[in-house]
């Protein structure tokens, strides 16, 4: 039977990516953003692969987040796999400079947003006793970095929070997994450093994971045989070997 898939932050990067390589093999799509041209920019894409609905939402917005998935047509109201995707970096100082509204973004975004999300979709995944979660967290999430205190430390609740899904989600034999990439070219660094000229070269110097190298992975583990979970995957570019080592040619 066809499966459907909400996919969040489906806007741009990873969850773009994630969106097409999920329509390639027929899944249909509940895309979500803030961005409502690009959504539907996506939705004309893919509608030649797979049937797409759009929900146009911030995902910080608790009433909004509840009220878009409660509004789903009949036709994409099962949820079979869920990935939790929207997410970004803002700003990288030292703690003792960083600024609030930063860490307010990437805690209500990455970490209660997220949990948002999973609040509305898990209860019709424990009702018909079947359902897949992807977080996505990042390398961010497992190890510490200079100047990353927030945006680590959401990140590693990310990684506890997909611990904790997957522990307490065991009885109806829903999979949790969390997929974490290191340093992937998307629009992420547009975000973090907002208009700073710094943002177009954190990627230079060395070839960075594409999004769709990420969509990949995320596919595969969504479409392992009922009886395996990928629980949790650490991806990096050949380049990088940690947080801090990236191997940069100029
Ligand atoms: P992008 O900036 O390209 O994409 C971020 C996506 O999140 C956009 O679609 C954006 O959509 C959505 N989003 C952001 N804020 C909100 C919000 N408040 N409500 C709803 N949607 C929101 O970055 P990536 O694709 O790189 O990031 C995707 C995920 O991957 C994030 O969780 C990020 O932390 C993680 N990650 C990224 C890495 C990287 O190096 N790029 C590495 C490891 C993990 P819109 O603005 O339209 O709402
Ligand atoms: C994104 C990777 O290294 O910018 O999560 O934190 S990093």
């Amino acid at each position: 039977m066809t499966k459907i898939a909400l996919i969040t932050g489906a806007t741009s990067g990873i969850g773009e990516a994630t969106a097409y390589e999920f329509a390639k093999q027929g899944i249909k799509l509940i895309l979500c953003g803030r961005r409502l041209e690009r959504l539907n920019t996506i939705k004309t894409a893919l509608e030649k692969l797979t049937d797409v609905h759009i929900l146009n939402f911030d995902v910080r917005d608790k009433k909004t987040t509840f009220n878009a998935i409660e509004s789903l047509p009949d036709d994409f109201k099962t949820i079979d796999i869920l990935i939790n995707n929207a997410g970004n970096a803002h700003g990288l100082d030292p703690v003792d400079k960083g600024s609030l509204d930063d860490w307010d973004a990437m805690l209500d975004i990455n970490v209660k947003g997220l949990l948002y999300v999973s609040k509305a979709v898990i209860p019709q995944m424990t009702e018909r006793k079947s359902g897949h979660i992807i977080n996505i967290g990042s390398s961010a999430g497992k190890e510490v970095y200079p100047k990353g205190n927030v945006y680590c430390g959401s990140k590693h609740a990310v990684l506890a929070i997909t611990e904790g899904m997957r522990i307490d989600l065991n009885p109806y034999g829903i999979k949790v997994g969390a997929i974490n990439p290191g340093l992937v070219e998307t629009e992420f660094s547009q975000v973090r450093f907002k208009g700073d000229k710094i943002a177009d070269s954190v990627y230079k110097g060395f070839k960075a994971l594409q999004a769709k190298d990420v969509a990949e992975v995320i596919y595969f583990a969504i479409s392992r045989p009922a009886h395996v979970n990928i629980a949790d995957v650490l991806m990096f570019c050949t380049a990088q070997a940690s947080s801090t080592i990236v191997k940069k040619e100029f």
